[in-house]
């Protein structure tokens, strides 16, 4: 398998994180390049209309997008823990933190294009403060959550876990100023514990 990845792309860190703790990585081969809404990669826009990363080719020929697709064929690909849960309410609960991470995670990299790759005179502020809204929400609604919850109470190979691991990766990455763990202690003691993983350490965000 052929997986289009970023080293800075926080959607293509869960998969490699999945990839890892389920020995998978040793069977995807790594494709880079950049990608973005105003440069497009073409190599990637062949197999992946949206010309966004991550996609996975696989031997068939067949290619799959977007990041929670690709988590999802991969956990029925490795008999270890798995990474999506079989009982409905935890699949669910499971699907729910992967959707509401990778919203949060839509609305950082969005921001980080409005303000890295529009000219500065093109720069609309009330939108960047639109999508940094969504995030604030986000965090507060996970820190508000995981004080009344257990993360913990299936084994750390969790899609939604992760994802939310990936987000705030990308949050410290882009936006290390942005003093999230102030605001949100219990999230922060979380991501403190789970961080320690070494999927999570083997992946942190780099240019
Ligand atoms: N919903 C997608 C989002 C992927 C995404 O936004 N990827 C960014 C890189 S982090 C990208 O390829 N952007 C290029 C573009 O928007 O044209 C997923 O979950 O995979």
């Amino acid at each position: 398998m052929q997986l289009f990845h970023s080293t800075t792309s926080p959607f293509a860190r869960k998969i490699m994180v999945l990839a890892i703790e389920s020995g998978l990585d040793q069977k995807i081969e790594l494709l880079g390049g950049a990608t973005s809404p105003v440069k497009r990669n073409e190599m990637l826009a062949a197999k992946n209309p949206l010309g966004k990363l991550p996609a996975l080719v696989l031997e068939d020929g067949r290619v799959l997008f977007d990041s929670s697709v690709i988590m999802q064929y991969l956990d029925t690909l490795h008999n270890g823990a798995k990474f999506y849960p079989e009982t409905a309410a935890e699949r669910f609960q499971v699907l729910r933190d992967e959707s509401l991470a990778d919203g949060m995670m839509d609305a950082l990299v969005l921001c980080r294009y409005e303000t890295f790759l529009r000219p500065a005179e093109k720069r609309w502020d009330e939108w960047v403060a639109g999508q940094m809204a969504k995030v604030h929400a986000g965090l507060a609604v996970l820190d508000a959550e995981f004080a009344r919850r257990k993360p913990f109470n299936r084994n750390g190979n969790d899609a939604g876990l992760t994802t939310i691991a990936a987000m705030l990766g990308y949050l410290d990455f882009r936006q290390p100023e942005l003093d999230w763990r102030r605001t949100c202690p219990i999230l922060a003691a979380w991501e403190q514990a789970f961080r320690h993983r070494p999927a999570i350490q083997a992946t942190l965000p780099r240019d």
